[in-house]
């Protein structure tokens, strides 16, 4: 089973061949996917041959194959992770029952409008980033880029797979509509707000793949203890590769926080900008940007939604296996909601706060991220500077803290106090274009660009002077 067919069109170890419906269904869809691909893809890239890693099998221990491939030949197909025999239901109103192999009816809109929301994000983000090729800071880097799109595209087949497999005819339409909104567009955006952002540079890059991709690696982690089978075990190997897409965000930063160090001391005056580097305010303002903006990602902290979702059996925790209660009926959370301008504690039953619930855990791996760059900055001679976390409620714009401001402590403070101290918690427009400034591709091997050191090693043992991308 954990084998993958490639003699197939389209790649896969679900046996797809035995089922000849979704068979044409996915080979109807993969010349308009291939399309989307060449028109939102990595702009200009097209026909270079990048070392890329492929899936082979679904086993963890060398699962990856590397070799040069042209972006459009890339195998993208469907790997699910090896079933789990007799698996349960692991919590919920349907705890301990068989888990589902087919879509339960009763709850068939709910999963659908998960899996959807799920695979809009993944070719929102390839189109966020089309344009980064063009002012990558090393071969490395570019190759990393587009390790992630191709992956990023990956996962949208995993979840169109999902609805043309499992939903008929309005799977088959939602699956077109995935190839029609755009990241951005006024008339047609991607369903959540970080998946409309620009990404116009690569500390951007860095920030969204440390903070963007892991709200993925928590909502997929949830979403792997689903009782819908198929559900569970596409995400179980998505997550798989979205580790490369959190250390290519996490190194990135890092590195840029690195060569800010040597550039400060490089110049009489302690200037990172004076020597062309990022400086650490602006890096500490991209992280509050992209951290507030993922926090958004996991919805309200009072959802009713969420409840439905986890009693349904459809969403779970964060590795429910480590709690004792599957059920969450008799538990409570403590969310401060703002009262006249104060913040008390309310009590909320637990199924209503699960979205928080995977937040929290969601934020306790990204303090364990900054403590990594602050190492890195203490190795570099720099104790003095440290890189923080804003509040979760600093910046809101979804759940019970976006009507209200707060300082990146998370007081509450009036609506002018956050104006007046916006341009020191959050990139101005100059920042915005220094940093875009600084953007000069560079594309000779073992070369990075002044502003961010190069990476410790190379990718798949190979060394940094790797050809990676081959012009
Ligand atoms: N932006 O009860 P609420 C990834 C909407 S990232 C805009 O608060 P709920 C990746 C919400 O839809 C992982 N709208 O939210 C990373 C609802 O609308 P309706 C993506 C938002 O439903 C990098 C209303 O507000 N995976 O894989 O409990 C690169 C109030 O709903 C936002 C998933 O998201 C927002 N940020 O939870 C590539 C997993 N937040 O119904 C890929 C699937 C909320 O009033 N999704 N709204 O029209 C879910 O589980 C849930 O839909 C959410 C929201 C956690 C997103
Ligand atoms: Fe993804
Ligand atoms: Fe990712």
């Amino acid at each position: 089973m954990s084998g993958i067919d490639y003699s197939e069109r389209i790649p896969n170890n679900v046996d797809l061949s035995s089922d000849r419906r979704l068979q044409r269904a996915l080979e109807k869809w993969q010349p308009a996917y291939l399309d989307w691909w060449r028109s939102m893809g990595p702009e200009g890239w097209q026909e270079k041959d990048v070392y890329l890693r492929t899936a082979i099998s679904v086993d963890k221990g060398g699962w990856a194959h590397f070799d040069y491939v042209q972006m459009p030949e890339y195998r993208w197909g469907i790997f699910l992770a090896d079933a789990q025999p007799d698996r349960k239901i692991g919590f919920g109103d349907h705890m301990g029952e068989d888990a589902w192999q087919e879509v339960p009816g009763e709850y068939r809109n709910m999963l659908r409008r998960i899996i959807v929301t799920q695979g809009d994000t993944e070719p929102a983000s390839v189109e966020q980033q089309r344009a980064l090729g063009a002012c990558a800071p090393s071969l490395y880097d570019l190759r990393n880029l587009f390790q992630v799109n191709v992956e990023e595209g990956r996962h949208l087949w995993a979840m169109v797979y999902l609805l043309h497999g499992f939903f008929g005819r309005d799977g088959r339409e939602e699956a077109e509509e995935l190839l029609a909104r755009r990241a951005g567009d006024e008339d047609k955006p991607r369903i959540l707000d970080a998946f409309n952002q620009a990404c116009t540079d690569w500390l951007t890059f860095f920030c969204f793949t440390t903070f963007t991709d892991r709200d993925g690696k928590y909502q997929l982690g949830a979403l792997a203890e689903s009782g819908f089978d198929p559900l569970a075990r596409t995400c179980r190997f998505m997550l798989t590769e979205e580790v490369h897409h959190l250390f290519v965000g996490q190194t990135g930063v890092e590195r840029v926080l690195r060569r800010a160090c040597q550039l400060a001391a490089q110049d009489p005056n302690g200037d990172v900008r004076a020597q062309g580097g990022v400086d650490f305010d602006t890096i500490q303002k991209f992280v509050n940007y992209w951290f507030s903006y993922s926090l958004d990602l996991f919805g309200s902290e009072v959802s009713s939604n969420a409840a439905d979702f986890f009693a349904s059996g459809l969403k779970g925790r964060w590795r429910e296996d480590k709690y004792d209660e599957h059920t969450a009926l008799d538990s409570v959370m403590n969310i401060p909601h703002v009262k006249d301008g104060k913040l008390e504690d309310v009590e909320v039953e637990m199924r209503i706060a699960m979205n928080e619930v995977l937040r929290n855990e969601y934020v306790e791996d990204c303090v364990k991220v900054l403590d990594k760059w602050n190492k890195a900055l203490v190795q570099e001679g720099r104790p003095d500077i440290v890189i923080t976390l804003p509040s979760t409620r600093f910046h809101r714009r979804q759940g019970i803290y976006a009507d209200v401001h707060f300082d990146p402590t998370g007081k509450a403070i009036s609506a002018d106090e956050f104006e007046a101290n916006r341009d020191t918690w959050l990139p101005t427009d100059e920042d915005r274009a220094y940093v875009v400034s600084l953007m000069q591709a560079v594309y000779e091997p073992g070369k990075v660009a002044n502003w961010i050191a190069a990476p410790r090693k190379g990718i798949n043992g190979q060394p940094f002077e790797y050809e990676y991308v081959r012009l």
